[in-house]
């Protein structure tokens, strides 16, 4: 029999895109669960063209089921996911509660599928969209050439932030837009009014903060891009600095990444390396305007990657820019994809 899945958080921002990925992948899925805060039981969602009646989480809420995906806030995974492991399901979870966490795996399967498989809490991590965002990439230069350090700016959109996050950005678009805003220092803070899950006015504006305040200065997005990077490639030494930063973008971050490696390295060879790597597309020919924005990269599954560019002081080292929608593969694909490996893991042991 095909595994059963239950979608944990099927009514956010994270948990529709999910519905309509598993309703466009090949279908490993025998019952597909959907399960979201009581609020939202009772409601209708369609996945794989059919009405599915939305159920409240419980505990009940996990019998029979194989694997149980979670797209919620991190203190309801931090809660609900060892409740779902200690019913004999494997939990996938898209929160920051058990990243760091030594016994569970954090997956990228075109980076480290093999670590899906030791799981002794049951429970598997998906990465934070930001770092979701490039790492398909850089672990494919880092097989080639050996990563030593990252520096990373990211710009990142307003859905990172969640629903509450897409609406803020609309509404103060719809205020902004066709006015003359955007001359006088504090005019658009004053026009906009809420700022939302933002500290500052998002449109008409770059704001660089994401997250929540840490020591010395760092925000815990950075700290995530740092730390989740170095797990994910077993570089537990990588030398890494994150500036991150949110842009008037519905959906899909973006990276400007210098890395350093430990040979050197070659734009030629950097391209033949992008442009065979599984999940990765190269957009790079700038002089007829050809590199990824996030306007043509969002609704689209691959980490796209342009203005590959050698250091001009250092031949060990190389810039670039990327993009991914970060909603699908910085979240709810590979979700999916790290879930699809524990169907064909279950299916194949049974
Ligand atoms: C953002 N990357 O863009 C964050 C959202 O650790 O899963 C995801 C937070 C996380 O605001």
């Amino acid at each position: 029999d095909k595994p059963t899945l239950a979608v944990v958080g099927a009514t956010g921002a994270v948990g529709t895109v999910m519905l309509g990925i598993l309703s466009s992948r090949e279908d490993v899925w025998g019952e597909i669960r959907l399960i979201a805060s009581p609020r939202s039981a009772g409601r209708k969602l369609v996945v794989r063209g059919e009405e599915v009646e939305v159920i409240a989480l419980s505990e009940e809420a996990f019998e029979g089921v194989d694997v149980a995906m979670f797209d919620v806030p991190d203190e309801v995974s931090a809660q609900w996911a060892p409740i779902a492991a200690s019913k004999g399901a494997v939990a996938v979870d898209n929160s920051g509660a058990f990243r760091m966490d030594p016994d569970v795996p954090l997956v990228v399967p075109e980076v480290n599928a093999h670590a899906a498989r030791l799981r002794p809490r049951g429970i598997i991590s998906n990465p934070n969209c930001t770092t979701l965002s490039m790492i398909v990439a850089m672990g494919a230069l880092h097989a080639e050439f050996g990563l030593t350090e990252l520096v990373v700016s990211s710009y990142q959109a307003a859905s990172g932030a969640g629903q509450p996050g897409i609406d803020t950005l609309r509404e103060q678009i719809s205020k902004v837009g066709g006015t003359n805003l955007g001359t006088q220092p504090g005019d658009v803070r004053r026009a906009v009014g809420e700022f939302g899950p933002f500290p500052a006015p998002l449109a008409l504006n770059v704001v660089p903060w994401a997250g929540s305040l840490k020591d010395e200065g760092w925000s815990s997005e950075e700290l995530k891009v740092r730390n989740e990077s170095r797990k994910i490639l077993g570089l537990p030494n990588l030398r890494v600095n994150a500036t991150c930063v949110r842009v008037p973008v519905i959906t899909t971050h973006s990276l400007s990444v210098h890395a350093r490696f430990e040979n050197e390295v070659t734009v030629t060879r950097a391209h033949e390396i992008l442009g065979s790597a599984p999940g990765v597309v190269v957009c790079d020919n700038p002089a007829e305007g050809e590199f990824p924005t996030p306007a043509d990269v969002v609704g689209t599954d691959p980490t796209w990657v342009g203005r590959v560019r050698r250091a001009l002081d250092d031949p060990y080292a190389l810039d670039l820019f990327l993009c991914g929608d970060n909603l699908r593969k910085g979240a709810a694909l590979n979700t999916a994809q790290i879930a699809e490996l524990v169907a064909a893991e279950l299916t194949s042991a049974a």
